[in-house]
C-alpha cells in the first residue's frame, strides 16, 4: 500500500541521517567543534555576517553542523572568594556568546582552588574548563627590588589615596598580567585568549565569534574600554619606554599607534591605554621576542613594586608601539560593563542587532575620563 511504502521512505531517511551525523561526528577535524547552530562567522566574510535566520536555526536543530572554533580561551584571574562574581561573569558569557560556541576556559588563582570554587563554577559550562596555580615565581616581588624603596613608595601612595597604591599583592598580580599569565602551562596550547574579570556584564548578544573576526582580520589586539591612567602609578614608565624605544628601534613597527598614547610625537604619553580587564588578544605577541625584551626591561626598572605600573598601560603601551595601528580592534558590538564604567553600542544598529540591555546614553566611550574620542580621532586622521 502507499502508505507503507512512504514509512519505509521516511524510515531509511531517518536512517541515512543517522548515518551521517555518526560519521561526521567520528571524523570531526581536530579543533572542529560540533555546535548547535552555524554561527555567522563561518561564513567567508564575517564583517557581513548575521544571526541565522528562523528557518536556520529550526534547520540546523535537526542536522548538527561542525564550525571550526579559533585556538582560543577565556582566561579568569581570580580568588577564591571571588566565587560569586566568576559565577555571574561566567554566566552573562555563557548567556550572550558562548552557549552557542563553546571556548573553553581556564581559570588561574595564586592559591590552589577549593573543591567547591571549581565544583560551582564547572556545572556552568558545557565546555572544557581547567583550574591553575600560579607558580610561586611569577607572582611574587622579586629578591632583588629594595624593599625599603617599595615601602616608602607604598606608604606615599596610601598618604595621597592612590588606588591599590598600599598593596604589594595588586603589584604582583599587575605584573603577573604584564609578564606571565602567557607563560601559564595550561596556557601553553592556546593562541588566542580573551580575558575576564568576576563581576563583569555583558549587555548584547554577540552573535559574530570575536576570535575568528580577529584571525581572519589580522588583527592582534582587541578592546572594548579606553581610559587615562592614574598619573601617580607611572611616574618613570614612559622614560623607561623612551629608553627601550632608543635602545631597539627595531620593534617599533611602521604605522603603529603611537599618535594615539602620544600627542607629540613621542615625547610624553598622554596616559591613555586600553583598560585591560576585558582584552582579546593573540598570545603569540606577549610571547614574542619584541614584548618579551620590553617586558624585560620594564621589570628589571623595579617599577611594578617602586611605582605600581598596571598591565594595562604596558600591554597598552607595547601594542601601539609594536603593532600595526590597524591590528588594534574596537569591539563596539560587544556591551561591557566593569565596575562603574561600560561600553553600551552608540549606533542603533548594533545595538538593536545585539538586543542590548545597556542604555545607549549612559556609555562611557564620551565621558570625560575615556580615551575613546581620542581613538576615533588617531584612526580617522
Ligand atoms: N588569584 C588572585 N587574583 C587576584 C588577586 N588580586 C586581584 N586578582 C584578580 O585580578 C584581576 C584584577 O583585579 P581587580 O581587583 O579587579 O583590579 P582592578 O580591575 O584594577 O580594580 P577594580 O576596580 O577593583 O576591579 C581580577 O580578575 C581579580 O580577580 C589576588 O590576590 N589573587
Ligand atoms: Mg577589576
Amino acid at each position: 500500500m502507499a502508505w507503507t511504502r512512504h514509512v519505509r521512505y521516511v524510515l531509511l531517511a531517518c536512517l541515512l541521517v543517522l548515518a551521517y551525523q555518526y560519521l561526521t561526528s567520528i571524523y570531526a577535524p581536530a579543533g572542529s567543534h560540533t555546535i548547535d547552530y552555524l554561527p555567522e562567522s563561518s561564513s567567508s566574510d564575517p564583517s557581513k555576517s548575521s544571526l541565522p535566520s528562523q528557518s536556520q536555526q529550526h534547520q540546523c536543530e535537526h542536522s548538527d553542523t561542525t564550525y571550526e572554533l579559533a585556538n582560543a580561551t577565556f582566561v579568569m584571574l581570580v580568588r577564591n572568594s571571588d566565587l560569586e562574581g566568576t559565577i555571574s561573569s561566567i554566566r552573562a558569557l555563557e548567556d550572550r556568546f558562548n552557549s552557542r560556541f563553546g571556548y573553553p576556559y581556564v581559570l588561574l588563582n595564586n592559591e590552589p582552588f577549593t573543591e567547591e570554587f571549581k565544583r560551582r563554577v564547572s556545572v556552568l559550562v558545557r565546555s572544557k574548563i581547567e583550574f591553575g596555580l600560579i607558580p610561586k615565581e611569577h607572582w611574587s616581588q622579586p629578591d632583588w627590588i629594595d624593599e625599603e624603596n617599595a615601602a616608602k613608595a607604598r606608604k606615599q601612595m596610601i598618604a595621597t589615596n592612590v588606588k591599590y597604591g598600599g598593596s604589594v599583592s595588586y603589584r604582583n598580580m599587575c605584573r603577573f598580567n604584564s609578564g606571565f599569565f602567557y607563560r601559564h602551562e595550561l596556557l601553553q596550547k592556546y593562541k588566542w585568549y580573551w580575558r575576564v574579570e568576576p563581576n563583569v556584564k555583558f549587555y548584547c548578544d554577540i552573535h559574530l565569534d570575536p576570535f575568528r573576526y580577529m584571525e581572519e582580520n589580522n588583527k592582534i589586539y582587541g578592546f572594548t574600554i579606553t581610559v587615562y591612567e592614574i598619573s601617580a602609578t607611572i611616574r618613570t614608565l614612559w622614560s623607561i619606554v623612551t629608553e627601550f624605544v632608543e635602545r631597539y628601534p627595531e620593534y617599533i613597527a611602521t604605522d603603529n599607534a603611537m599618535g594615539f598614547i602620544s600627542d607629540d610625537h613621542g615625547k610624553t604619553y598622554n596616559r591613555c591605554h586600553f583598560w585591560s580587564n576585558f582584552e582579546i588578544a593573540n598570545m603569540d605577541f606577549w610571547r614574542g621576542e619584541a614584548y618579551t625584551a620590553f617586558f624585560e626591561h620594564l621589570d628589571s626598572k623595579g617599577g611594578f613594586y617602586y611605582e605600581r605600573w598596571g598591565d594595562a598601560p604596558v600591554h597598552s603601551i607595547a601594542a601601539a608601539l609594536f603593532l600595526k595601528r590597524d591590528q588594534i580592534h574596537f569591539f563596539d558590538e560587544i556591551g561591557y560593563q566593569h565596575d562603574d564604567w561600560g561600553h553600551c553600542p552608540i549606533p542603533d544598529e548594533i545595538w538593536e542587532k545585539g538586543r542590548c540591555s545597556c542604555s545607549q546614553k549612559g556609555s562611557f566611550d564620551y565621558d570625560l575620563s575615556s580615551c575613546k574620542p581620542r581613538w576615533d580621532r588617531f584612526v580617522n586622521s
